[in-house]
């Protein structure tokens, strides 16, 4: 793919970038995305209906099992080269910060400092009556086991759908976006809200916005810049 160079230029001379990924940016790790027919035992159901308090309610045990499943998925995965691409340019733009809808924690096992993350993460556990971050647990045969305080279900520290995002973190990126100049928006269906008005926001006041994914999104026609591939190739491109 020809990188235009007014695009490295716009990537050179930003003085405040932001960043949002998506499932998107860890599919070259082996990471299903969301929209991936999830393979195997997984193929029947649908992510958006197991990742909700609702699923985790009627079947906790199903819903804990998935997300075992995806963690080992998430354990085996290496960050791949677009994640080491930001971790380079981080080095370079040291305000860069990464808003990212991910739960994997890639970013972060990457090298990159500045993350914010949206949905939480899939090696966090929380108490699902009291809300209290488990650090640990003694083993336990129950699936899923439960908290050593009250004796509750503990669940994985994931933003589910129709739960609200962790205010903290929506605060920091809505400032990380709205004081940006460029805004890279990568692997990201432009689907799930709220992270899904980012990219908007950073329209609305003024951001260069610039699009990777192999595939074409709502917020496509809206972008300064929308580059068609894999954020694995084009990323180490970009920011060279
Ligand atoms: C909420 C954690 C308030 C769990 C996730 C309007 C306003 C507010 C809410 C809503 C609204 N409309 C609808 C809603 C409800 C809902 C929602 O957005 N539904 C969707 C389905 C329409 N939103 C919520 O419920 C949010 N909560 O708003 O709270 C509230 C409170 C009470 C009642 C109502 C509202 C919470 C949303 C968070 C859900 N949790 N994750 C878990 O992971 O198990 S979201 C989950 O989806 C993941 O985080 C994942 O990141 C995300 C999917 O989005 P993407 O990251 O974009 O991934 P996706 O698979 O979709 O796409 C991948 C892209 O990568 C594709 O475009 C593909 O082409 C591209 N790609 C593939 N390979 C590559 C690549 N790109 C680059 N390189 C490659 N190699």
């Amino acid at each position: 793919m020809i990188i235009p160079a007014e695009l490295t230029q716009c990537l050179k001379h930003s003085k405040r970038l932001a960043i949002l990924t998506g499932a998107g940016i860890s599919a070259e790790s082996g990471v299903p995305t969301f929209r991936d027919a999830q393979t195997g035992l997984w193929a029947q159901y649908n992510p958006t209906e197991l990742a909700t308090p609702e699923a985790f309610q009627q079947n906790p045990k199903l819903v804990w099992e998935w997300y075992a499943w995806r963690q080992q998925l998430v354990a085996k995965a290496e960050p791949n080269a677009g994640h080491l691409a930001l971790v380079e340019l981080e080095h370079h733009q040291p305000s860069l910060t990464i808003v990212t809808q991910n739960i994997d924690g890639l970013h972060q096992r990457a090298g990159s400092n500045r993350v914010i993350e949206l949905h939480g993460n899939i090696n966090r556990f929380k108490c699902a009556t009291e809300n209290r971050i488990l650090e640990q647990w003694e083993k336990q045969t129950a699936i899923p086991p439960h908290c050593p305080y009250c004796n509750g279900l503990i669940r994985p520290d994931v933003v589910w759908f129709g739960e609200s995002l962790p205010v903290f973190a929506l605060e920091q990126a809505l400032q990380a976006i709205e004081r940006s100049d460029v805004l890279l928006t990568i692997g990201t269906s432009a689907l799930v809200q709220p992270a899904a008005t980012l990219p908007l926001k950073a329209l609305q006041q003024g951001a260069t916005v610039i699009e990777i994914n192999p595939e074409t999104t709502p917020l496509t026609p809206c972008v300064h810049f929308s580059l068609r591939g894999k954020s694995g190739d084009i990323l180490p491109k970009l920011l060279k």
